[in-house]
């Protein structure tokens, strides 16, 4: 006959060895069933339990009783421990030093033509210029025809204009048709309005020429509008556009639009004025074209020539834009590249 008490107390200190031995709690389940399972050694002991005198089986039983609850309450104070040794080593895994300085976002910026664009019309607006917008995709009549560009002109030429599939659409080769269309929506009015957009010329892409570029145009019309106003008013926009200590002229030109027609120079911002390779050493550069609005213009907007009078101006955003940082390449407008935008 075995001695219960004693494989009690061998199975006590077996298990409790076994306890401290265990390294995660998978290895604490396998002990835990070995020791305290229905098949386990403990269960092996208690039925041998049956075989004693009745009067020695309450005290045996207290025996085995105290033995089970101790090592259910190692089993527990093991698992505190091994979970608590997880717990530790994922917070040692995982731990995140909130006093590190965040990672820059890197900042996306407005494109400098956009920058441009957008000076020009805050300066505009000032001078109590409304903004109007007007379609890419026009009529041939709308850009040219009405705008005193005969059929026979060499801007009509095949080789500037984007023509659609559908005959008499194009694509506007210049601002100047939806000035027609704010001619037309607001006469007889007095108007001055400017037109910011796109514009597209079926040309050979170059360091000088895109076939994709901005214009910014300006129409005032009304009783009494001279070429003093014109200049004047272009006068006002260069000095706050280049500064007021700059000096500006105008020179005689032409356009089919506008007769007279002039262009209007600043002096170079670069060299002051005292020659340089941006402007080509004559100290000036060309900033707009302008002019008093033809009357045949002026009719086709609605207006009669003899009552009204008007003038109007047309500026590119890239060329100032170019002048103003010396970019030598108009095509990096539509690189995308970073190393250029990065600079504005
Ligand atoms: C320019 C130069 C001179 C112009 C004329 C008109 C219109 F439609 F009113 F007649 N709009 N824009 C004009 C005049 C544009 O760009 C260099």
């Amino acid at each position: 006959m075995t001695d219960i008490p004693q494989a009690l107390t061998v199975l006590q200190a077996e298990a409790l060895t076994a306890l401290e031995a265990t390294a995660d709690e998978a290895a604490l389940e396998q002990v835990r069933v070995r020791y305290l399972g229905r098949k386990g050694s403990l269960a092996a002991i208690l039925r041998g339990l049956a075989d004693l005198p009745p009067a020695e089986r309450p005290a045996v039983g207290k025996l085995a009783n105290e033995v089970k609850e101790r090592l259910e309450a190692a089993l527990a104070a093991r698992r505190e421990a091994l979970q608590a040794a997880a717990r530790a080593a994922a917070l040692a895994a995982e731990r995140v030093d909130v006093t590190l300085p965040g990672r820059p976002v890197p900042m996306g910026r407005l494109h400098p033509s956009t920058q441009v664009l957008r000076r020009i019309c805050q300066i505009w607006g000032d001078m109590g210029f409304q903004i109007y917008r007007s379609r890419d995709i026009e009529t041939e009549e709308m850009n040219f025809e009405l705008l005193n560009i005969p059929a026979h002109h060499p801007a009509r030429d095949m080789w500037d204009t984007f023509y659609t599939m559908v005959d008499g659409i194009l694509l506007r080769t210049h601002t100047s048709p939806g000035q027609i269309r704010a001619m037309r929506e607001f006469c007889p009015q007095p108007i001055r309005v400017i037109l910011p957009g796109m514009c597209y010329r079926y040309e050979q892409i170059t360091a000088r020429s895109e076939i994709q570029f901005h214009q910014v145009e300006g129409l005032a019309v009304g009783r009494h509008v001279s070429m003093t106003d014109l200049k004047g008013t272009l006068i006002s926009f260069a000095h706050r556009m280049f500064g007021a200590v700059r000096r500006v002229r105008f020179r005689a030109s032409h356009f089919p639009f506008t007769e007279p027609s002039a262009e209007m120079d600043v002096e170079c911002m670069l060299c002051e004025g005292a020659g340089c390779v941006v402007c080509k050493q004559t100290g000036w550069l060309e900033i707009l074209g302008c002019g008093m609005v033809h009357p045949e213009v002026l009719r086709n907007g609605g207006y009669d020539p003899a009552v009204y009078s008007g003038f109007a101006f047309g500026m590119g955003p890239e060329r100032i834009t170019m002048l103003k940082h010396r970019i030598e390449d108009i095509r990096y407008f539509w690189t995308n590249d970073l190393r250029f935008l990065e600079q504005f």
